[in-house]
């Protein structure tokens, strides 16, 4: 079987690539059973430089994987070369962990007692589409690092760039069968992973309700898992705030990546002091956003991934209190014009559910107190920004709000070096940083008695 891949900018077929089925996954994850024996066994310094030559490759594809990005998943080249960067760089931090994967020496009495980290066998690997190539490296960097095969499924819409980086892992050297693609149905192959014994962990990005399935399903085996889910983030601008520079940045914060992107601030709070003073100055900001040609150096918006995603998007904004609107081009493609929503209240569904495209709901708060309330009234805790001149004011906030990245007087959530995840129903477990690579990892204790 084949499925169609399609350019969301044009609405063009592109190529058409394999999808497995439940035979062809077994063979992939019974191959990478079988290289496991053999990639742990691999010395620490020559599994770092192994890992090293994957990234020197990935960094000489760049310009390709870039391309391939923005014709596949509609990404403006401008993010889709920090994508693909962002998969050597990973790969490169990583490449760090196999020699100083260091145990402990415990005292105990009578004899010697060390621990260490074993790597768990075969690790499945599950990516959306909204991410293709950096979501597939936090997973599949730390897990190889750590002595781990892998098998990893991307989606079914945007299966290109990690088909590619299947293939740069063994120009590279990786060993056959350590690091396979296998592109298929979630249902099929994804599930798969799931049910299959020698799968001994899953890593899951993706929604919630699947997420939810995901985590019930390895209870059967007590596989490992680890979910990055969804979010309705809030993006806080107190009174004392720089407005400007929080206007100014409030667009790129939930409109990158055509607002399908997890950490979106989709809900923006504003204090009710100054919130005619700054929907004046988002206004602007919001209807010069440049949506168009992802190709184009200048675009800072693409296309949805698909008309049938569009036409989810669009049921939010139907009968809606629309505040303002930004453009994009007419004609073929998945286009949707940023949209700015006045809530009226914290039941509105705008507000309360991820839209996941270019939609951003607004709403007053009063102080303090009514800012954290409404930040967390919600199952979601991935991420969020708070605007504020007051230090004490920060640090109370963010103590405050529940979720598991938080920037303050910024945007930024993902650094390869720090820590990435949720907190409440968008996810278990961490991305990145030193955190993650443990969660590929099982301590063992060994007593040796003298
Ligand atoms: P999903 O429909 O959940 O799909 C994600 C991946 O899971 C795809 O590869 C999909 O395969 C696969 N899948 C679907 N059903 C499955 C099943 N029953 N068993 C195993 N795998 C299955 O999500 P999506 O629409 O692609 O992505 C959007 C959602 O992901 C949003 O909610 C977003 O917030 C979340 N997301 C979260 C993060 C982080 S870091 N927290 C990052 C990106 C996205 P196919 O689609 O190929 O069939």
């Amino acid at each position: 079987m084949t499925t169609d891949v399609i350019n969301p900018s044009t609405g063009q077929l592109l190529t058409s690539v394999p999808s497995l089925g439940v035979a062809e996954t077994d063979d992939a994850i019974e191959r990478a059973a079988r290289a496991f024996p053999g990639w742990r066994a691999v010395a620490p310094g020559d599994r770092a430089r192994l890992l090293r030559r994957f990234a020197a490759v990935v960094d000489e594809h760049l310009d390709e994987l870039a391309d391939l990005e923005v014709r596949n998943a509609g990404h403006t080249i401008g993010n889709a070369r920090w994508e693909a960067g962002n998969v050597r760089d990973v790969l490169n931090y990583y490449a760090g962990a196999p020699e100083r994967l260091i145990g402990k020496q415990i005292p105990v009495a009578g004899g010697l007692d060390v621990t260490f980290h074993e790597p768990l066998g075969v690790v499945g690997i599950i990516v959306p589409w909204n991410f293709p190539m950096p979501i597939a490296g936090w997973g599949f960097a730390p897990a190889l690092a750590a002595g781990n095969t892998v098998v990893l499924k991307p989606a079914e819409l945007t299966p290109l760039t990690a088909i590619r980086l299947g293939e740069l892992a063994l120009e590279a050297g990786l060993p056959e069968g350590v690091f396979q693609i296998v592109p298929g149905k979630g249902s099929i192959v994804g599930q798969r992973f799931v049910t299959h014994p020698a799968v001994r962990k899953v890593c899951f990005t993706g929604s919630t309700g699947v997420g939810k399935s995901i985590m019930a399903g390895c209870a059967d085996q007590v596989k490992r898992v680890t979910l990055e889910l969804g979010g309705k983030s809030a993006n806080i601008v107190f009174a004392d705030a720089d407005l400007e520079k929080a206007a100014a940045s409030a667009p790129s914060s939930v409109f990158d990546n055509a607002g399908q992107d997890c950490c979106a601030r989709s809900r923006l709070l504003v204090q009710e002091s100054v919130y005619d003073k700054f929907l004046a100055l988002l206004e602007p900001a919001v209807k010069s956003f440049r949506v168009q040609d992802p190709a184009d150096a200048a675009a800072e918006m693409g296309p949805l991934i698909s008309a049938a995603h569009r036409t989810t998007v669009a049921s939010y904004v139907d009968g809606a209190d629309v505040g303002f609107v930004g453009s994009a081009p007419e004609g073929d493609g998945w286009w949707f014009p940023p949209t700015v929503l006045l809530a009226h209240g914290p039941d509105d569904r705008h507000w309360r559910e991820e839209v996941f495209g270019p939609v951003l709901s607004v709403l007053p708060f009063k102080d303090e107190d009514d800012a954290i309330r409404l930040a967390n009234d919600t199952e979601y805790g991935l991420s969020g920004s708070l605007w504020t001149r007051d230090l004490g004011r920060a640090l109370r906030v963010s103590r405050a709000v529940e979720t598991g990245a938080l920037s303050v007087n910024s945007h930024s959530s993902v650094r390869y070096w720090t820590p990435f995840g949720g907190m409440k129903q968008s996810g278990l477990g961490r991305e990145l940083g030193p955190d993650a690579l443990l969660g590929f990892t099982d301590v063992k204790n060994v007593f040796i008695s003298m």
